[in-house]
């Protein structure tokens, strides 16, 4: 029996749980394509979805993210004294379509190809260049699907620039920002904006020099951002030093991710978390839906009447989109 004709969703979605990894990759595919058909894969996935945890791991280019991932891939799966093996864990190497990331993809595949036997790892790279939402709607249905698929744990690793860092942290339900020593130098990095995202730091590359300076620099930073006050409910980022190239702290950093996913849920964090990803979703997929509205309505001779009457000052254009939105009485 091969894979179920590939545009039935509901049919890929039952091969995808029974481990069919090509029907996930098709399914993958379509989220990823953004067409009419990725409605009807968020529709056979909807009811199936299990209840994956999610963890970013972002980080200027080059940090060693795709390293350290593959790494602690391993770990998970292995299991760690205090921890059982993962049965099925996934990644998703996600290109936000920047410059940046020319060349990731294939060098994605080569780091994490240590993995290419082991049934209880998928690994995916995801183009979000077409996809109307952009990199958080594209990401977050990606990681239903692989939920659905009997993932239990889902990394989504992401080239951080930016709106992108936080993008990714908002889909996250634990955030670790990979950083490097020296890093404090580095001056394009946005250390407010990371301050605000991490719930871990990594320091890769801990076999290089400046790793002492960089812990220091990151000591401070956090205790400038920290809370007032000293209620519980508050996280410390923990700071975790690695060697990714020879897997070094990675079992440090499972078991540091382990605590942050602890936390969380002990303390009533994860659903806050989760409720405040939901109601972003859905104001970017409406936010999405209503240009796509939009751009339908700013066609056809009503719509050249009106456009003609602001070019020459007869209506505002205030007044002109009260009539194609049919009401006068919107607030800004
Ligand atoms: N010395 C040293 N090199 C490392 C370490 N971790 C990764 N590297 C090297 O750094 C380079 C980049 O590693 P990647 O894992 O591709 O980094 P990345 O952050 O995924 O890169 P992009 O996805 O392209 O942004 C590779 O040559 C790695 O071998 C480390 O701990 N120490
Ligand atoms: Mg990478």
């Amino acid at each position: 029996m091969g894979t179920p004709a590939r545009s039935d969703p509901q049919a890929l979605v039952a091969a995808a749980r029974e481990g069919d990894r090509a029907a996930l990759a098709r399914l993958i595919s379509l989220v990823e394509s953004a067409g009419a058909q990725a409605r009807a894969v968020a529709e056979a996935v909807g009811p199936v979805a299990g209840d994956a945890y999610t963890v970013g791991i972002t980080g200027a280019p080059g940090a060693g993210k795709s390293t350290l991932t593959s790494a602690l891939v391993a770990t998970m799966r292995a299991g760690a004294l205090d921890a059982a093996p993962i049965e099925r864990v996934a990644v998703l190497a996600i290109d936000p379509s920047s410059p940046f990331t020319g060349g990731a993809i294939l060098g994605d595949r080569v780091r994490m190809g240590d993995h290419a036997l082991d049934a209880g790892v998928y690994i995916r790279s995801m183009a979000t260049r077409g996809h109307l939402g952009g990199l958080a709607l594209a990401t977050a249905e990606a990681a239903r699907v692989l939920d659905a698929a009997g993932y239990s744990w889902i990394l989504l690793e992401t080239v951080g620039v930016g709106q992108v860092e936080v993008d990714v942290a908002g889909a996250a339900d634990t955030t670790v920002v990979v950083v490097n020593p020296g890093w404090g130098d580095a001056v394009q990095a946005n250390k407010a904006g990371l301050m605000e995202i991490a719930d871990l730091f990594v320091i890769n590359k801990a076999d290089r020099p400046g790793v002492a300076e960089t812990r220091r620099d990151l000591e401070q930073m956090l205790e400038l951002s920290a809370p007032p006050g000293d209620s519980e409910a508050a996280w410390r980022p923990a700071i975790v030093e690695t060697v990714a190239t020879s897997a070094g702290g990675a079992g440090e950093l499972w078991a540091a991710v382990r605590r942050h996913r602890h936390h969380l849920e002990s303390s009533g964090a994860l659903a806050q978390r989760r409720r405040r990803r939901v109601t972003d979703e859905l104001r970017r997929l409406l936010a999405t839906r209503l240009w796509l509205r939009a751009r339908g309505s700013t066609e056809g001779p009503a719509f050249d009447a009106l456009r003609d009457a602001v070019l020459d000052r007869r209506l505002d254009p205030w007044a002109a989109t009260d009539e194609l939105l049919g009401t006068a009485d919107d607030e800004p």
